[in-house]
């Protein structure tokens, strides 16, 4: 997984996280290789990064980046930190937002596609997959609500290539309706037709 005059991204063809580093690669011409990985995921895969998962940036040196947000945050500096994609001071918490939502996303649907199910009575006095949805549906609203004041900014930014990221999976992969939010439609289908995304979209499942 390493090569010493290149860096690589760790990446699945599905996985809404890695697709927003591979689009801000492309967007912003980086010299970094994306390297796609075996899935259902192998051993190999904690060598690059202890959690297992993916994206991960993996340097000359041999050391790594992780997770997302760090990789997304790592892309940027390496474009020159372009003011008009990302402001930190205003704009981390949101994108760490909408990371967390797109972990909750992606553990409610993992959860369905195992097939798991009460196996005891439930003791916490809820069910983890829906109030990850809940989660999910809750911060779209809060986003909603920010992109009027453009906190998310316009274009090809941080916060605008990581909703736009999660909502298409939701499209493909079979979540819950994110439709009808209409600032968002409008943020994330004034670039969802970029080559960076046709290139990168994941496939049904
Ligand atoms: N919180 C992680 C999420 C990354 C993630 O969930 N990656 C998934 C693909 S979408 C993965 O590698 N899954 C394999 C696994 O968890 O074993 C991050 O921000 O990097």
């Amino acid at each position: 997984m390493s090569d010493m005059d290149n860096i690589q991204l760790t990446f699945f063809p599905g996985s809404p996280f890695a697709r927003m580093a591979r689009i801000l690669i492309m967007e912003w011409n980086l010299p970094v290789t994306p390297t796609q990985q075996e899935f259902p995921p192998t051993p190999d895969l904690f060598r690059a990064n202890p959690l297992g998962q993916v994206p991960a940036l993996i340097m000359p040196d041999g050391t790594a980046v992780f997770p997302t947000f760090l990789v997304l945050e790592h892309l940027w500096e390496m474009a020159g930190k372009p003011t008009d994609a990302y402001a930190p001071q205003s704009q981390r918490q949101i994108l760490m937002t909408i990371l967390q939502a797109c972990d909750a996303l992606v553990a409610a649907k993992y959860q369905d596609w195992t097939g798991l199910g009460p196996v005891r009575e439930n003791t916490i006095g809820y069910d983890p997959a829906e109030r990850h949805l809940e989660r999910l549906q809750k911060t779209l609203d809060w986003l909603e609500s920010l992109i009027p004041s453009g906190e998310l900014g316009q274009g090809i930014t941080l916060p605008n290539i990581a909703l736009s990221s999660t909502v298409l999976w939701m499209d493909v992969r079979g979540g819950p309706n994110w439709r009808g939010r209409p600032n968002m439609e409008a943020a994330v289908d004034e670039i969802a037709s970029r080559s960076s995304f046709t290139q990168t979209a994941p496939q049904p499942r």
